[in-house]
């Protein structure tokens, strides 16, 4: 059983929407980023690679909590290839806020930021992750194999504690962001057009684009269409399992829909292992736009 982590006192919600702001600002202004992709898609994913190396069972489950993505260790996993950008990125922020604001609390609020300002749903989030010391870092090789199957996938996010297929599928459609790099992961190309827009444009590909299995220059197997784009043998799966499939297809008519469950669960996955108390305020931050309105 798992002993899990309490967090710490916290300031106003106005000190972490202040933080927000910061991390927002950023966003548009180093735009050049990645061929002008910007830092958006990067902030999710190590929001997501935080949380991916938690574990139900273990008496400090790992996850967000201790921000152990700051130790070299964490950051240079193989897993993690081009994470440290993102990790740069919110450095200044960090040491400009160390007095409020954790680690574990920054790089989630930072996946938070990036998916509204990109104009995805709305996250709620809480403070609360304290920094834990080195020795608590997790090993290497908790991330996923992008080269595996339905029940793979199916497996390691039970793993996670996600037991619907709901959520997984939901989760997946953050592939709408961003685009895989040959010399981070071994795989190369973007999964569609609007690759800094949080949309379900993931789902609709999955589903309408011609694929064509390759093995890239890497060796490895990718998909490709012939308007450019990529999907993983993971993102594949979500098509070539039938439950899976009814899903896709729900989430690509139905872009609300997928909204909501996908902040949910992206929601679950920044707080797994945490025991929030319960009077722990959950809270929406602004974007910049609707405070510029
Ligand atoms: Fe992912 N992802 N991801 N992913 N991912 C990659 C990039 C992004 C897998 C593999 C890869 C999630 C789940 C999975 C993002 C968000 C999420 C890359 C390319 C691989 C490989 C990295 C590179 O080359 O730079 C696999 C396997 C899984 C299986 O579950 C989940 C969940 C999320 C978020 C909720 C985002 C965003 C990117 C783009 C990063 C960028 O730099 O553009």
């Amino acid at each position: 059983s798992s002993e899990l982590a309490k967090p710490v006192d916290i300031f106003d919600k106005t000190d972490y929407q202040k933080i927000y702001n910061q991390i927002a600002t950023k966003l548009r202004e180093e735009d050049e980023y990645d061929n002008y992709i910007g830092y958006g898609p990067v902030l999710v994913r190590i929001a997501w690679h935080a949380s991916g190396t938690f574990r139900p069972h273990e008496k400090i489950p790992a996850g967000t909590y201790g921000g152990t993505m700051r130790f070299d260790k964490e950051l240079d996993d193989p897993s993690n290839m081009g994470l440290r950008n993102a990790f740069n990125f919110l450095k200044p922020i960090y040491d400009e806020n160390k007095d409020k604001i954790s680690h574990g609390d920054l790089i989630t609020l930072g996946g938070v930021c990036a998916i509204q300002e990109m104009q995805g749903p709305k996250i709620p989030w809480r403070s609360g992750r304290k920094d834990l010391p080195f020795d608590k870092t997790p090993e290497n090789g908790r991330l996923p194999d992008a080269s595996r199957d339905a029940t793979y996938v199916r497996n390691y996010y039970h793993g996670l504690n996600f037991l619907d297929d709901k959520e997984i599928v939901a989760l997946l459609g953050a592939h709408c962001l961003g685009k895989t790099h040959l010399k981070n992961s071994g795989y190369e190309g973007p999964w569609g057009a609007a690759s800094n827009m949080f949309t379900n444009e993931f789902f609709k590909n999955l589903l309408n684009e011609k694929w064509e299995l390759k093995t890239n220059e890497a060796g490895n197997k990718q998909w490709d269409s012939p308007k450019g784009y990529m999907m993983l043998p993971t993102d594949m799966a979500l098509v070539q399992d039938n439950k899976f499939k009814k899903l896709v297809e729900q989430f690509a008519n139905d872009e609300q829909y997928f909204f909501k469950v996908f902040s949910k669960s992206f929601s679950k996955l920044i707080e797994n292992g945490i025991e929030f108390p319960e009077n722990r305020k959950v809270w929406l931050f602004k974007t910049l736009d609707e405070q510029e309105e």
